[in-house]
């Protein structure tokens, strides 16, 4: 499939960029721990959506934009750090290796992450090629979709349910936990290519359904995925009381509803002037083994 190769160069692409912006000068266990975490691989979806983005709305020179891109990574990792934690999901395996508090412990993990997500923003601060006005407002989105308003209320509102059962509204869950953050990556892509309102508008709402149907296929993945691929144990959700689509809504249902996000998706980038690659990165999302 053309998609997977294109998608496996640019996954080796960021991972070499990934390198370049990893801190140093820093206790020399905690630098291990975050370059550990960074290292263990991943499909680098969401700094690819950010560079994809970005050319969609006509960006042609992406190279003042890829340390943004990989901040975005930072973030990510730390949020899978912290969500491996004893106190949260309880994790031995990420991405096919021990999780970070595994090998580091939780002192050092929880230090790793917290770096990495503040870290996130002094790269993005120390762009010096984009406006600062632009990269104000990268700022916004980004600590909108990740933080209290997006994924920290998800992961709170998904750890409420799992450990006391007092919350129990799925769409939030998945919408917060998952999708803001996507959908930040893609307005983040819009806003770098200086797009217009109404395409960063766009962008918004391809970001939004892509990422919920991307949260219902890890659900999917969580029930019937395959172990070795995923580098990690499957089902677990069901295990640990987790609130997912297949729960809620048997797995055929499932798949047609993160069909129809996809759709949705799909019908709306096409309104922008380079769309062909994020319709296929919405077709992939719910064709991953992994
Ligand atoms: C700790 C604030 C905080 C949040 C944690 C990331 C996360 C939120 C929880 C991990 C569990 C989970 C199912 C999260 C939903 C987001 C998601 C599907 C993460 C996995 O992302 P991928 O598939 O992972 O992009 P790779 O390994 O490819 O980078």
């Amino acid at each position: 499939m053309k998609i997977r190769n294109f998608l496996s160069k640019q996954t080796v692409f960021i991972n070499d960029q990934i390198k370049k912006f990893i801190p140093a000068g820093i206790p020399e266990k905690l630098f291990k721990a975050m370059e550990y975490s960074l290292s263990a691989g991943g499909k680098r979806i969401r700094p690819i959506l950010v560079i994809e983005s970005a050319k969609a709305v006509g960006k042609e020179d992406i190279n003042d934009i890829i340390d943004i891109a990989v901040a975005t990574e930072f973030i990510h990792t730390y949020s899978l750090i912290h969500d491996d934690l004893p106190a949260m999901d309880d994790d031995d395996l990420r991405r096919g290796k021990p999780t970070c508090h595994k090998v580091f412990g939780d002192a050092i993990a929880i230090l790793a992450g917290d770096g990495l997500q503040g870290y996130a923003y002094e790269i993005i601060s120390n762009n010096n090629k984009v406006k600062p006005e632009i990269l104000l407002k990268v700022i916004k989105i980004l600590s909108n979709g990740t933080g209290v308003y997006g994924m920290v209320a998800g992961q709170a509102a998904d750890i409420l349910h799992e450990k006391e059962n007092s919350f129990n509204d799925i769409d939030f869950i998945h919408l917060h936990k998952t999708a803001k953050f996507i959908q930040s990556c893609c307005m983040i892509g819009g806003i770098l290519g200086e797009a217009t309102e109404d395409e960063i508008k766009i962008l918004e709402i391809y970001g939004r359904n892509i990422g919920l149907a991307f949260q219902i296929q890890d659900d999917i993945l969580d029930e019937i995925g395959d172990e070795k691929k995923l580098g990690k144990k499957t089902k677990k959700d069901r295990e640990k009381n987790k609130l997912t689509y297949p729960s809620v809504y048997g797995l055929e249902e499932s798949k047609k509803i993160a069909k129809e996000y996809i759709d949705e998706a799909v019908k709306e980038i096409k309104k922008l002037k380079n769309p062909d690659i994020l319709i296929e990165i919405a077709e992939f999302i719910i064709n991953r083994e992994v």
